[in-house]
């Protein structure tokens, strides 16, 4: 999205929807999955039930309210997306389905997705309340300590950041977490490689400070599609505006120029300069070590707040995996894992699974009808380097069609039985990794050397003697389930 388009600005949303996360809210509601919680502390009481709640599978929704030690009617939300029906909803998506079948659904319905451009409003509710200048003071937000070995409070953790490219204009979403150091300072983290990382990079080249704007809550499909592998040069705006059919209503921000959503319940605009440095972290992470510990960040000179009457924070805490966040994003990256292997065109990829166990990163499996001699390792390291599954990878694995690459004891049983180590593992050297992968030893931390191996594990039969590869022993999956139903009743008592 280039702002050096010309664009015209409306006065109102006239949509019957708003799109909000407080509509999103209502609706969770009536399916009987919010629940609320009066009189919670921020440290610890709120980061001790989102961690329970975000690891439990197919829980609700919690809402605190009454927090003390601040204003009653400032709210907290936590484990947005832990149940797949949430996820469907926020989708669009009928409820009722497993994740690989939501992840398929999903697939199908964003096939050819036409972007849409978000749409200028000049006002918002996000505007209900302006803060600007001296007067800013972030500590007025419930902001919990997610972990106890957090360097601080961190306020951005459902939350996304919003910048702009110098040099074509596009405006990027991306979740990156967000602390607050003091009233108008905060503290924020991108790894190397990310979209928002590479867009300060090129503001601090030129010597120039890098505007950004910060969500902390939300409408829950702009805040998915931030933590998404959303193609390079393509903005989220655009792609949550594809997903539902109508654009996202933004207001220009009066500081930086970035669009704001209209909607939003807390947002901040300022800049972040070369020269402005503190001490980031440590904050638990979605490896589940505090890996990154901490280090001289970036920080954000807050200029003005906004924030909607009542506002709700969004709080998503990675945390050891599998999470909440973790099983959202599985089902919509292997959909994105899918898309680009057919982009590739490489033939009869059957299924994709970025396991939920390796923070849908360092766990990634494929299945494939091998068609043709190298076939499989193709494969293997085409979705090893894929933009779904480079960034803090560890360890691909090819498999055969008949194998489900969603079901780990599956999965791990071809590695055992059709993989030979010392012919099938190929290893990949220095490859994309991150500040937070804990394997990375301090000695190449010190000088700034992110990056790890990669092992590719090829567990499909050797294509040569396929045919001489001994027989499965068990009888075929609708064999077996026929043979479940007719005999059902052995499993009552
Ligand atoms: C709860 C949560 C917290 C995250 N925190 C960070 C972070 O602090 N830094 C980071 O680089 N990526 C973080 N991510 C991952 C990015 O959001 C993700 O890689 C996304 O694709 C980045 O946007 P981009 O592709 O536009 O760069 C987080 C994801 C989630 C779900
Ligand atoms: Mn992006």
């Amino acid at each position: 999205m280039a702002l050096t388009e010309p664009r015209t600005t409306i006065a109102k949303s006239d949509d019957a929807a708003d799109h909000s996360l407080r509509e999103w809210l209502e609706v969770v509601d009536a399916l009987g999955q919010l629940r609320h919680i009066s009189g919670a502390s921020t440290d610890p009481e709120i980061g001790e039930v989102a961690d329970f709640l975000q690891h439990e599978e197919q829980s609700p929704a919690a809402i605190f309210e009454n927090i003390p030690g601040y204003d009653p009617m400032f709210r907290v939300l936590v484990n947005s997306f832990g149940h797949t029906d949430r996820i469907a909803m926020t989708l669009g998506l009928p409820s009722g389905l497993g994740k690989v079948a939501l992840s398929e659904t999903w697939r199908k319905r964003i096939r050819n997705l036409k972007y849409i451009p978000p749409r200028f409003v000049a006002d918002g509710p996000v505007m209900e309340n302006v803060v600007r200048g001296d007067a800013v003071d972030m500590n007025i937000f419930p902001t919990p300590k997610w972990h106890t070995l957090d360097g601080g409070r961190y306020i951005g953790t459902g939350s996304f950041d919003i910048t702009r490219d110098p040099d074509d204009g596009w405006v990027n979403l991306g979740t990156y977490r967000v602390m607050i150091h003091g009233k108008d300072t905060l503290g924020y983290y991108i790894s190397p490689g990310k979209h928002g990382r590479m867009h300060r990079q090129k503001y601090f080249e030129r010597n120039e400070r890098c505007p950004v704007a910060m969500v902390f809550g939300g409408d829950p499909l702009q805040f998915l599609a931030s933590c998404t592998e959303i193609p390079l040069g393509v903005s989220e705006y655009e792609w949550v505006g594809g997903v539902r059919g109508a654009p996202v209503d933004v207001i220009e921000g009066p500081v930086t120029g970035l669009p704001i959503p209209a909607n939003a319940e807390i947002v901040v605009e300022g800049f972040a300069s070369a020269d402005n440095m503190r001490t980031e972290g440590p904050f638990g992470e979605w490896t589940g070590y505090y890996g990154s510990a901490s280090r001289e960040e970036p920080v954000l000179k807050v200029e003005a707040l906004y924030y909607r009457n009542n506002p709700i924070l969004v709080g998503a805490p990675p945390a050891q995996p599998p999470e909440e966040m973790v099983r959202a994003r599985s089902i919509l990256r292997s959909a994105l894992l899918m898309d680009e292997l057919e982009r590739f065109g490489v033939p009869d990829v059957v299924g994709a699974w970025q396991h939920e166990v390796g923070g849908t990163r360092m766990f990634t499996v494929v299945s494939v009808k091998q068609r043709y001699p190298g076939h499989a390792r193709q494969v293997l390291h085409l979705a090893s380097q894929s933009r779904s599954a480079a960034y803090a990878g560890r360890y691909t694995v090819v498999v055969d069609e008949d194998i489900d690459p969603s079901d780990l004891e599956e999965v791990m049983w071809a590695v055992c039985s059709r993989s030979d180590p010392a012919t099938s593992i190929d290893i990949v050297h220095r490859a994309w990794s991150t500040p937070l992968d804990p394997i990375i030893p301090p000695a190449r931390r010190d000088i700034g050397d992110y990056t790890s191996s990669r092992a590719l594990i090829d567990a499909t039969r050797p294509w040569e003697w396929r045919d001489k590869f001994a027989p499965v022993n068990a009888p075929p999956r609708e064999v077996r389930e026929a043979a479940r139903r007719r005999w059902a009743y052995l499993f009552e008592r």
